[in-house]
């Protein structure tokens, strides 16, 4: 598997499936989730994430890409930082885990996730990206390619440094 980091938009990739940082209800909200809402098409997208029923912290499920480039967008749900102690990393770990076993589901062989929990959620950039970049690389996948999609410098840089170590 590639695994690359890019500086960017993550509504703009070219990949067969985008990884949605959501909550729980599936209800759409700021940051990434907005973003993708707005370019695939609100009201289609909604209309199909309240079909899902919502989504426990940790887990992740599947709709259509609607106006976006890719085929798919599955919606994960990461969890809140509370300080650390709350099972943070186990659950961030599940969504990258999980996103990918959803991605094998749809038959996805291109994934571009953005750095969950990082934004509203509060979770450390640098834990985060270490947690995300294990997590890819020990989790049995038929996914060819994925791409860590960094909104800003700072992350995309704590991508390169793990991806070259
Ligand atoms: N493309 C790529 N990355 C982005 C984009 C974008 N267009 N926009 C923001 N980011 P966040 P969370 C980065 O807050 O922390 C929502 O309201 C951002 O810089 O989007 O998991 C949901 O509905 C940060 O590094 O997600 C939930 O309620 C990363 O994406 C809650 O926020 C994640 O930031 C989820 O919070």
């Amino acid at each position: 598997m590639d695994i690359d980091a890019v500086r960017g938009d993550i509504t703009a990739q070219n990949v067969d499936a985008v990884v949605n940082a959501a909550n729980q209800a599936l209800a759409g909200g700021g940051g990434v989730d907005g973003a993708i809402h707005r370019a695939a098409g609100h009201r289609e997208l909604q209309e199909a994430c309240q079909k899902l029923g919502g989504c426990e912290t940790g887990d992740a499920k599947a709709t259509p890409g609607f106006g976006l480039q890719a085929r798919w967008i599955i919606h994960a749900v990461g969890p809140r930082w509370r300080g650390g102690d709350k099972g943070e990393a186990d659950l961030l770990a599940s969504c990258y885990r999980r996103s990918l076993e959803v991605a094998d589901e749809l038959g996805a062989k291109s994934v571009a996730f953005p750095a969950i929990s990082t934004g509203i959620y509060g979770y450390p950039s640098e834990e985060a990206a270490r947690i995300a970049v294990d997590t890819i690389m020990s989790t049995p996948t038929q996914v060819e390619v994925v791409k860590l999609v960094a909104f800003d410098e700072a992350t995309y840089r704590l991508y390169e440094e793990l991806l070259s170590s």
